[in-house]
């Protein structure tokens, strides 16, 4: 098996994305089945719980202060409804709940309400995620204590491309937050966004950055931009749709025992390529019809497109929730039946 490096050259990595294409995504899928059953993905569902009004000014993001979006503002939402939508996400098969609030960072009160949030949300039985801007050491670990799993905390892009995209907060707070998080003990969900308008260059330097990390982020979210009018980077050039698999395929190659998530812009994909993301290592979703803000596909469609890839939903059994997980679900995990999935009904069936 190949080492787990944290010494990637930004060189070795752009000749990754060089190779040909179908070179590429054979040694990423090569990797991936290394480290983990490549019919598994883990299936995760957000909710925003604070939206819009934020102080940034992320240009690809349509919760910005600085933009007119026609976002409809919402404050921190009660810990019920919180609790009530997790409760359907379980129901529906997700295994992880990720709340967004659209801060800078949180004042100590709004991280007591989170707090709260993230004990309920745990006491369903669900991983729990929390993305909330900047954090200080010390409120790191107050949410470590609560019993967060992960915290998602992004580098958006090339450390060179970053000021173009954010001027409110630079490269080097958000890698602090990582610190924070990864010295209070949690899981670090660590990504970016493609699709900018950044050059090849920086989809390497987003990647060099993550995969020479003191440890790898567990979790990578992949985002394909999505464009809302009202942002700076609604008309930005759409990304040519083999350049986001190798994209994929190079952060599960550098990554290689790292959860990488297809995650953004699923909406405007393909079955086809978002089966050659699969191939290429991606190994989890954002799943249910939204994302924080924007749309992301159908619930069933997403379980017709497992049932058609042969791919199951990581840890619906271990959650020991058979609610959405029968006909139209997940489908059971062929190596608990001892047979394989049939690809068309994702029933077991002898091999
Ligand atoms: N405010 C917190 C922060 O920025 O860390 C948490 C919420 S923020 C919306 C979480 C992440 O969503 C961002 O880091 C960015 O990667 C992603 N995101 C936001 N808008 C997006 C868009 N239009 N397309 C793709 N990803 C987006
Ligand atoms: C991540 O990397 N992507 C998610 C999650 N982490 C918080 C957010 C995507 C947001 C897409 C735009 C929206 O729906 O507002
Ligand atoms: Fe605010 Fe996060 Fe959106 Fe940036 S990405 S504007 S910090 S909600």
């Amino acid at each position: 098996m190949d080492p787990i490096r944290h010494d990637w050259t930004r060189d070795e990595l752009a000749n990754l994305f060089d190779l040909p294409l179908l070179d590429l995504i054979h040694r990423a899928g090569s990797v991936h089945r290394q480290h983990f059953d490549a019919r598994e993905v883990q299936v995760s569902t957000l909710l925003s719980i604070k939206t819009g009004a934020c102080p940034e000014d992320c240009a690809y993001c349509p919760q910005s202060a600085h933009f007119k979006t026609g976002l409809d503002v919402e404050r921190l939402l009660p810990l019920d409804v919180v609790r009530a939508s997790a409760a359907q996400a379980k129901a529906a098969g997700a295994t992880r709940f990720c709340m967004g609030a659209a801060w800078r960072s949180p004042r100590d009160k709004d991280l007591d309400a989170v707090i709260e949030m993230v004990q309920a949300v745990r006491e369903l039985g669900l991983e729990t995620c929390v993305t909330a801007g900047m954090l200080r050491a010390d409120q790191a670990q107050r949410l470590q204590a609560s019993g967060l799993d992960y915290y998602n905390h992004n580098l958006d892009t090339s450390p060179e491309y970053y000021g173009d995209i954010i001027t409110t907060r630079t490269f080097e707070d958000r890698l602090d937050t990582l610190a924070a998080v990864r010295d209070a003990g949690m899981k670090v969900c660590c990504g970016g966004i493609v699709g900018m308008n950044e050059a090849r260059a920086d989809r390497v330097g987003l990647l060099h950055a993550l995969a020479t990390l003191p440890r790898h982020p567990e979790s990578v979210p992949i985002n394909l931009l999505v464009r809302v009018p009202g942002t700076p980077l609604a008309d930005a050039p759409s990304l040519e749709p083999f350049e986001f698999v190798r994209t994929i395929a190079v952060a599960r190659i550098a990554m290689p025992a790292s959860v990488v998530r297809l995650s953004a812009g699923r909406e405007g994909m393909s079955e086809e390529l978002q089966a050659l993301c699969f191939l290429a290592g991606a190994n989890s979703i954002f799943y249910g019809e939204k994302l924080l803000t924007t749309d992301n596909p159908e619930a069933e469609a997403d379980r017709r497109l497992f049932a058609k890839l042969g791919l199951v939903g990581l840890g619906a059994e271990k959650a020991g929730e058979k609610a959405g997980l029968g006909a139209g679900g997940w489908g059971e995990k062929a190596s608990d039946c001892g047979k394989v999935a049939d690809s068309a009904t994702q029933e077991c069936r002898l091999p």
